[in-house]
């Protein structure tokens, strides 16, 4: 396209910590890098399934270790992280809050901001309230709140939360899901940065995987790096 803007796709799951953490931190850079975006919903446990891999938690050394990251990264990359629900990596399954996000999507279109708003408005409501914290998952009543927190009114969220239910939104989930294994993914968040220049030889697709990549991708597509919470520009 010739806007010359950055397209990527950004696949995320609202149950992933660092998925909230690559999202805040690229949402701070969509016009300073004059990004478009895409957000791909995707169910990660399937994708670990689908791929062999194991969430992160599950090694007990590594567990005591991602408390003590992810509380030190909210803090620096000025993220409020404040600890995952009860529950987190055993008995809590993200299914419910991804057919929403697709039902959303479909609705509004994957590049909406109503639909990085809605991952925003998941990730606090799971990630922002405390450690510990008691959430109803898959109550239609939690879906709700978190829809209207994100700016939508009762009547819209409760559509959104009816067609999540949809044999539709559940299909198209899981073709999602398929089609992010099929371009490598293997954890969350992931992000697909277009070629910048479709005309030059060798010109591909590239994959960053973790909200800790930036710098990188930075490098890459030519961008100034800021740090994860850059200067707001003044207008
Ligand atoms: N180093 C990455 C970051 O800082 O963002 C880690 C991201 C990460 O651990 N993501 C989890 C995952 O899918 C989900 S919250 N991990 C898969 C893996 O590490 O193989």
């Amino acid at each position: 396209s010739g806007d010359g803007k950055v397209h990527m796709l950004v696949c995320l799951d609202a149950l992933s910590p660092y998925s909230f953490f690559g999202l805040s931190v690229l949402l701070r850079y969509q016009e300073k890098w004059n990004l478009h975006l895409k957000f791909l919903p995707v169910l990660l446990g399937a994708v670990q399934k689908a791929t062999g891999n194991k969430p992160p938690g599950a090694l007990p050394a590594r567990a005591k270790w991602l408390a003590e990251d992810t509380e030190r990264n909210a803090r620096f990359m000025g993220v409020p992280f404040r600890g995952v629900p009860k529950g987190f990596g055993i008995s809590l399954d993200s299914m419910r809050c991804q057919r929403v996000l697709t039902a959303i999507a479909e609705s509004k279109g994957y590049d909406s901001k109503e639909l990085a708003g809605a991952f925003m408005a998941f990730f606090r409501a799971l990630f922002s309230v405390g450690l510990n914290h008691e959430v109803a998952i898959n109550d239609p009543s939690f879906l709700v709140k978190c829809c209207v927190s994100a700016g939508f009114t009762e009547a819209e969220a409760e559509q959104y939360v009816r067609a999540s239910d949809d044999a539709a939104t559940k299909q198209r989930l899981k073709e999602n899901t398929e089609l992010a294994v099929t371009k490598g993914m293997f954890g969350a968040p992931t992000i697909y940065v277009s070629p910048v220049d479709k005309s030059k030889k060798g010109a591909r697709e590239m994959m960053f995987f973790g909200s800790d990549r930036f710098e990188q991708m930075a490098w890459a597509i030519g961008k100034p790096w800021e740090g994860p919470n850059p200067p707001r520009s003044k207008l």
